[in-house]
């Protein structure tokens, strides 16, 4: 397809735009945070999804002034509504290996970050497991700046990855992500449960915030309260959606 041409054009052109799905409190179902989702609305195709058009930017290097446009947008739009005295939420931004390896990165988000005015605790950035492996002694040096900044770091898609549980120690990270592939078969797989269990009780040994992702059942929310799962992320409390619709949820989403 000629996706790869209109990706050229897109962000001169302005079809963007960033989704927010919230992060709620196991338990009380308090939003804790948000993960924006960047979106594209094609002139002919409509919304395309990101799963399809990622990859190609990464391909093809245009990640780069895309995933700088989604971070100065989130930054952005949260120091706005900080601005206005509207309740905010801290943001998460996923960040492609690219991104995340390409040099002055660190110093592209202090820029974001003093152009915008947002508090940099605000700031979470959600990284998987295999960018943080390739180069691993730099990328361990790179996460300590980024707490340094006190930016919060967060692998994502967490135990879908090959490392081993050993480099977490290694690792100074805040968070990690269970990947929903864990969650869809929490009930049904013992095995499966016995991996999730494994990784909070150890994440919680190194002062580790666990985020479930994909969450789409109460019984899999319940199991997870159970498992000591402190954050829950999915559709059984909402979709993706635009900052509008973010801004009139009500605190709690049960
Ligand atoms: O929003 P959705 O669940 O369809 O996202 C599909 C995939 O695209 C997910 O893996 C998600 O991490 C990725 N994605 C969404 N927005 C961004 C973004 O701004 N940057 C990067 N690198 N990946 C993103
Ligand atoms: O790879 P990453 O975890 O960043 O991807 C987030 C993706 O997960 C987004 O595309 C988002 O739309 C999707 N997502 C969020 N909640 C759910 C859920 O409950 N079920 C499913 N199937 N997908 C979800
Ligand atoms: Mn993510
Ligand atoms: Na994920």
């Amino acid at each position: 397809v000629m996706l790869r041409h209109d990706l050229h054009t897109a962000l001169r052109e302005n079809q963007f735009e960033l989704y927010y799905q919230p992060v709620v409190d196991a338990v009380s179902g308090q939003i804790r945070s948000v993960e924006a989702l960047v979106r594209w609305h094609h002139p002919t195709h409509g919304m395309v999804s990101p799963g399809i058009f990622i990859p190609i930017a990464e391909q093809t290097g245009q990640i780069i002034p895309l995933g700088r446009w989604v971070l100065r947008q989130a930054c952005q739009s949260l120091a706005e509504q900080l601005a206005k005295g509207e309740r905010i939420f801290p943001v998460a931004i996923n960040i492609s290996s690219l991104q995340f390896h390409r040099d002055g990165f660190l110093n592209e988000i202090q820029d974001i970050l003093d152009e915008t005015g947002l508090p940099p605790e605000l700031l979470e950035l959600e990284m998987t497991e295999s960018i943080l492996m390739v180069g691993a002694e730099l990328a361990i040096e790179m996460i300590r700046r980024l707490r340094g900044m006190r930016i919060t770091v967060a692998i994502d898609d967490f135990g879908t990855g090959f490392s081993s549980l050993s480099y977490l120690r290694d690792l100074p990270i805040h968070k990690i992500k269970l990947d929903r592939a864990f969650i869809q078969n929490i009930l049904t797989s013992r095995s499966n449960a016995a991996i999730v269990q494994g990784i909070i009780t150890m994440a919680h040994h190194m002062d580790l915030v666990v985020v479930a992702e994909g969450v789409e059942e109460r019984e899999q929310q319940q199991d997870l309260i159970r498992r000591n799962c402190n954050l829950l992320q999915g559709f059984l409390f909402a979709r993706p959606m635009p900052l509008a619709d973010l801004m009139a949820l009500p605190d709690r989403l049960p």
